[in-house]
C-alpha cells in the first residue's frame, strides 16, 4: 500500500490543547488559549500533554507512536509554539535519563551521561564501581 511515499497522512484538524493529562481518570486541564493541530500540541515537547475534546493523551516521547506523529521534528529539539523558534531539549530536566552511577549533561540536540566520581567508563558502555559487579550500570546516550 502506497502512503504518500512513506509519509503518514497529517491530521490538520485544529482543536484544544491541554497542559495537563490525568491518566488515572483520563481528564485534562490547563487548556491553551488557542486551538492547534495534534502535531503542534503534542510535538512541542513540554507544552501539550493532551489534545482534542474529549481529550486524547499525547504520545510519550521516544515511543513509536510519538515518532509517527512528530517524525519530522528534529530529534533533541522542540519548536516553541509561541515564537516558532527551535529550542534544544534539556533532557536532564526530564526525569532521570542516566543511571544512578552516571551524571547527565545537556548538549545541543542531545545529552550525554558520564560516570560519577569513583566509577569508570568501560568499552562496553557501563559505569563500573571500583569493585565492579553489582555497582555496574548501563549508560544510555541520546540521539545525535
Ligand atoms: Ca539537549
Amino acid at each position: 500500500m502506497q502512503v504518500n511515499g512513506g509519509n503518514n497522512c497529517m491530521d490538520m484538524r485544529k482543536s484544544f490543547c491541554y497542559r495537563n493529562f490525568y491518566s488515572d481518570n483520563g481528564t485534562c486541564d490547563g487548556e491553551l488559549t488557542f486551538n492547534m493541530t495534534k502535531k503542534m500540541c503534542c510535538c512541542s515537547y513540554n507544552i501539550g500533554r493532551a489534545w482534542n475534546r474529549p481529550c486524547e493523551q499525547c504520545p510519550v516521547p521516544s515511543t513509536n507512536v510519538f515518532a509517527i506523529l512528530c517524525g519530522s521534528e528534529r530529534p533533541g529539539y522542540y519548536i516553541d509554539i509561541y515564537t516558532g523558534q527551535v529550542i534544544d531539549i534539556d533532557e536532564c530536566q526530564n526525569g532521570p535519563v542516566c543511571q544512578q552511577n552516571a551524571g547527565c549533561f545537556n548538549m545541543p540536540g542531545s545529552y550525554r551521561c558520564e560516570c560519577k566520581p569513583g566509577y569508570r567508563f568501560t568499552p562496553t558502555g557501563q559505569c563500573l564501581g571500583k569493585d565492579g559487579g553489582e555497582d555496574s550500570v548501563w549508560v544510555r546516550m541520546g540521539e545525535d
